[in-house]
């Protein structure tokens, strides 16, 4: 097993309508829906229910002995069963008619009747005999949703991790299903090949082969049925089905409308700005793969670098640790649009939190600098005021400071110390 940080899923017990898009959405962080009225469905959609009521027609399904699927050994085959026949099969853990074996186990992913497969699931068009018994949040706009996509799977299956390009809701409606899902912060860790993980083993991850897969933040739940777990664009999630499970999920673009691929039936086709600039990053690296490694190492840096001085990934930080009168001073720099945040502490911690404002005060002719200093939290007192005060005139930003001060003295040599040290950080500069 793994030791990576697990954080439930925060869970939201009957909300009002209006809180998803108020509340939980803007977080960006998947949240579980409980107590929403997702329909008849719930307690309705047994195996002898489905399959009486969608009957024989065919459909396309990954057929495995395991229920690990695992992409890059394919462990899977593609099959096309009767759909009373998938529901029978994925609802039992024997089966007397199968493909491969006998505890075979099946994966139904709903797709448009087209036999090339390029037509988006749309739950109302291609299951007209179940569509009465599901309701689609309240809360969604009809316009915006993408595809709403019936899934059925047997116990035990697990679904590689994965991210898609859209919002998504997962409303798991029969069985209970473990959904493990990791922040796109996390891509660094996760070993990607398209947008699938190659970590297939989630929780006993080969880390010789993938070792910083201990670095990822695991957000998980157990969905119960009536569920619906809300999984924000670009986050990776994992399933796997507990027991014989029915869910279906609803993607809808909650980005303009035109950044999508149009030939995209599934949903996860990156936007095309991200395929444009990827495809550019590739003809890039093609490009510096004739100079010797230093030099490409070097071009490879000055990319990345790019990106930080236009300081358009969220926050720019950076992080010094220097010695300060033989106390080791951590030293953080956040660049936010309006405000330079600045952590200076000598116990690890983030301590008393003050705003200095720099406001422009114009007499005559003449303009000059007037601060006003605001402690936010901690030490309200006249030295803190007056550390702040005096730091601020080493930072050439020109807005307003937040510091957050934890030192062990506040001597003006130990003050100074620090100022020199600002006030020649090329990072401080940069933010200039
Ligand atoms: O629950 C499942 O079977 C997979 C769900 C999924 O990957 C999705 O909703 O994007």
């Amino acid at each position: 097993m793994t030791e990576c940080k697990v954080i439930p899923v925060p869970i939201y017990n009957n909300i009002l309508i209006e809180q998803f898009f108020d509340e939980i959405h803007p977080k960006r962080c998947p949240a579980i829906l409980r107590g929403l009225d997702i329909g008849s469905c719930l307690g309705k959609w047994t195996a002898e229910y489905l399959s009486k009521h969608v009957g024989n027609k065919p459909v396309k399904i990954h057929v495995s002995e395991t229920g690990r699927m695992n992409f890059l050994t394919k462990n899977f085959q593609y099959k096309t069963l009767p759909f009373d026949q998938v529901i029978k099969r994925s609802s039992e853990n024997e089966h007397q008619d199968f493909f491969l074996t006998n505890k075979e186990v099946y994966y139904l992913r709903a797709l448009g009747t087209d036999s090339r497969g390029r037509e988006v699931a749309n739950l109302d068009s291609h299951y007209p005999e179940l569509c009465q018994d599901f309701h689609v949040p309240k809360f969604l706009e009809p316009s915006t949703i993408f595809s709403s996509v019936l899934r059925v799977a047997s116990e035990g299956v697990q679904l590689w991790t994965h991210y898609d390009v859209m919002d998504n809701l997962l409303v798991q409606v029969t069985g209970k299903k473990r959904a493990v899902l990791y922040s796109p912060e996390d891509l660094p860790y996760l070993y990607l090949e398209g947008d699938k993980s190659r970590v297939i083993d989630i929780d006993s991850p080969d880390l010789e082969l993938f070792p910083d897969f201990v670095h990822v933040t695991s957000h998980e739940c157990i969905m119960e049925p009536g569920d619906i777990l809300f999984i924000p664009a670009l986050w990776f999630h994992n399933m796997t089905s507990l027991e014989f499970s029915v869910a279906v999920n609803v993607f809808w673009r909650n980005l303009n409308p035109e950044v999508y691929d149009k030939k995209d039936p599934y949903g996860n086709k990156d936007p095309l700005p991200a395929s444009k600039a990827l495809e550019l990053v590739e003809s890039a690296l093609k490009h510096l793969s004739i100079l010797p490694e230093e030099y490409q190492r070097f071009y490879k840096r000055r990319m990345v670098d790019m990106e930080g001085v236009a300081g358009k990934f969220p926050v720019q930080t950076k992080t010094e640790t220097i010695d300060i009168n033989g106390n080791s001073t951590e030293i953080v720099f956040s660049k936010f649009s309006d405000k330079l945040f600045v952590i200076l502490t000598q116990y690890g911690k983030v301590g008393n939190v003050v705003e200095v404002r720099r406001d422009v005060a114009q007499k005559d002719d003449s303009s000059s600098a007037v601060y006003s200093v605001r402690v936010l939290l901690g030490r309200d007192d006249e030295e803190i005021h007056v550390a702040a005060r005096f730091l601020v005139d080493f930072i050439p930003a020109q807005q307003s400071v937040l510091f957050a001060l934890s030192l062990k003295d506040y001597q003006p040599k130990t003050l100074r110390q620090i100022g020199k040290f600002l006030k020649l950080h090329p990072s401080l500069t940069a933010f200039a």
